[in-house]
């Protein structure tokens, strides 16, 4: 199986086996470089031409009633490979699912029709705490890329030049790196979204601040940026200026005022331009004063940011997208506040699959941007099943897509990780965790309640053993993954050692093992760490009684 999952993959024929290719047709130069990446040779081998056609059948997809410039079309016998579409972006994913299928070994005769489902599909650098490095978002959106995502929204909190000190300019070398940020976003076919959060201080009737804003625009577009967003997420509620206050009969009508002004400058600056906004009520019943008249009073081709109903909501809903493009005339794009760990939820990972969004989500909003840890290799992981869903939603199978997520970052090690991530499924989508632990203790007080003891102290031995394994797997700080995590790592070592208290006083219930099972006990409680869900601390209480 290939993630995400392609829409029709009629390869039901003969094996094809692979070794090398041999590239040709217009869209020769983008295949060759996502080849590259798989390290799949592309001279002296089996034909594969990357075709160009713009017909019907390469550009509309039936079923969603849209043209898209996404789709492509394999057609593979033995003796040669088709990939047909009509433009760069297209021949880009194409590639992408022809070299997954060759490096599996999963190419067969036939035809696969691809395309995605979600039109925006992408992750906003939307956190607060320490911005990503740059390596890290360009190792990110290469990852995304390959994995079909085409948005990437710039709005880390703790820029200063994007919130704080909004009005400043960037100094030569930063403009540079958001310079190669953005190249990078275009050679992986992302959309680059650029954006400001003035709100904190702006002035709504000041010429002066509406002149600085633009300017500072202005000057992003000049390194080749189309894509803009105005923040005004979490600021005050009421105005910070006198004269604002006597000018508006509400902060909602100085928004207003904001967007359609910026709004009518940018498209005089470039008609292209695309604009996309964040409002100060960006969660609830989506019949609210404010988000009602907000979305009616702005332009209808500006896109408008919604969490859902709650900041972090747990479910997104047909229902709830329905009602929110009633109320505002806008159909939604979520800011899905997953895998995002910041603020209160700073002792929690994120590292489960994406739930709890309706798989016909996709028919009822403009697309799903997620918002990402500051921990971005972790990241990667929930992105990857996030990037699943988002193509293909139909076929999404959370935990098979998280599977592969784990595959596609550890290789041979994921299944030891495994015992790890098994704890680092809370969030706002769950609180159900440590569900393979759960398992194994309660498979081991089952075994004891039927006096089978030593079948009992087996189990719990060789979980033990796997999940020192684990341990010491995790504790590599030579791997980006795990150094991100090592939180959570010493947290999972006290995990260990309360396992191995709970075990030595199994086997000898001695008042030393009895206090020694009590002193882990509480430490690993004292610890605010978010890790493994109540099994653990139930069996070792209930081993306490027991002694
Ligand atoms: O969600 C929005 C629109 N704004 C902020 C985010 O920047 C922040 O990362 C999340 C999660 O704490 N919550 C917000 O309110």
């Amino acid at each position: 199986m290939i993630y995400p999952i392609p829409q029709k993959n009629e390869l039901t024929g003969k094996e094809i086996s692979v070794k090398s290719i041999c590239l040709s047709g217009e869209f020769k130069e983008i295949a060759e470089k996502v080849f590259n990446d798989y390290s799949i040779p592309y001279n002296n081998g089996l034909s594969v031409v990357f075709k160009y056609e713009n017909s019907k059948e390469t550009t509309y997809c039936d079923d969603i009633s849209r043209l898209t410039d996404e789709k492509y079309i394999i057609i593979a016998n033995e003796n040669q490979i088709i990939v047909k579409t009509s433009c760069e972006k297209a021949a880009f994913r194409g590639a992408h699912t022809l070299a997954k299928l060759i490096a599996k070994n999963e190419l067969k005769e036939g035809t696969l029709t691809d395309y995605p489902l979600f039109k925006t599909r992408g992750y906003i650098e939307g956190f607060y705490g320490p911005t990503w490095e740059n390596e890290k978002r360009l190792s990110v959106m290469k990852l995304m890329a390959s994995y079909g995502m085409n948005t990437f929204f710039y709005a880390p909190k703790d820029d200063v030049y994007h919130r704080e000190k909004w009005r400043d300019l960037y100094p030569k070398n930063e403009l540079a790196q958001l310079k190669n940020l953005f190249n990078v976003a275009n050679e992986n076919y992302l959309d680059f979204h650029w954006t400001i959060g003035p709100g904190l201080t702006y002035k709504y009737t000041s010429d002066e601040d509406f002149k600085l804003l633009i300017d500072k625009i202005k000057i992003v577009y000049d390194i080749g940026v189309r894509n803009f967003g105005l923040l005004l997420d979490d600021i005050p509620w009421d105005f910070q200026y006198e004269e604002d206050e006597k000018s508006f009969d509400s902060v909602v009508d100085a928004h207003i005022y904001l967007v359609n002004k910026t709004y009518n400058a940018l498209k005089e600056i470039d008609s292209s331009i695309k604009l996309t906004v964040c409002p100060t009520q960006y969660s609830g019943d989506c019949n609210e004063y404010y988000i009602t008249k907000f979305g009616s009073n702005i332009p209808a081709d500006v896109d408008l940011f919604w969490t859902g109903a709650e900041i972090c909501s747990r479910v997104l809903t047909v229902q709830e997208a329905d009602d929110f493009a009633k109320s505002t005339s806008h159909r939604p794009l979520y800011w899905d506040n997953f895998p995002v760990n910041d603020c209160e939820m700073f002792q929690e990972m994120h590292l489960g699959a994406l739930i709890g969004r309706d798989k016909e989500l996709y028919k009822h909003c403009e697309g799903i941007i997620s918002n990402v840890m500051e921990f971005a290799e972790c990241s990667k992981i929930p992105l990857t099943t996030i990037a699943d869903y988002l193509w293909n939603p139909l076929a999404y199978n959370p935990d098979e897509s998280l599977k592969n997520a784990h595959n596609e970052m550890l290789g041979d090690d994921a299944n030891t990780f495994f015992y790890f991530a098994d704890h680092l499924g809370v969030s706002c989508l769950t609180r159900y965790s440590s569900s393979y632990m759960g398992q194994v203790l309660s498979k081991v007080s089952f075994l004891e309640a039927n006096d089978k003891n030593e079948e009992a102290l087996e189990l719990l031995s060789s979980y033990i053993s796997d999940m020192r394994k684990c341990l010491t797997l995790i504790s590599d700080t030579n791997i980006p993954l795990f150094a991100e995590l090592q939180k959570w790592v010493k947290k999972f070592s006290m995990c260990c050692d309360l396992l191995d208290d709970i075990y030595n006083a199994k086997v000898n219930p001695s008042q030393k093992n009895k206090s020694k099972l009590s002193d882990s006990l509480q430490k690993y409680n004292s610890d605010g760490t978010i890790l493994t869900g109540f099994c653990l601390r139930e069996m070792a209480e209930k081993t306490l009684i027991k002694m």
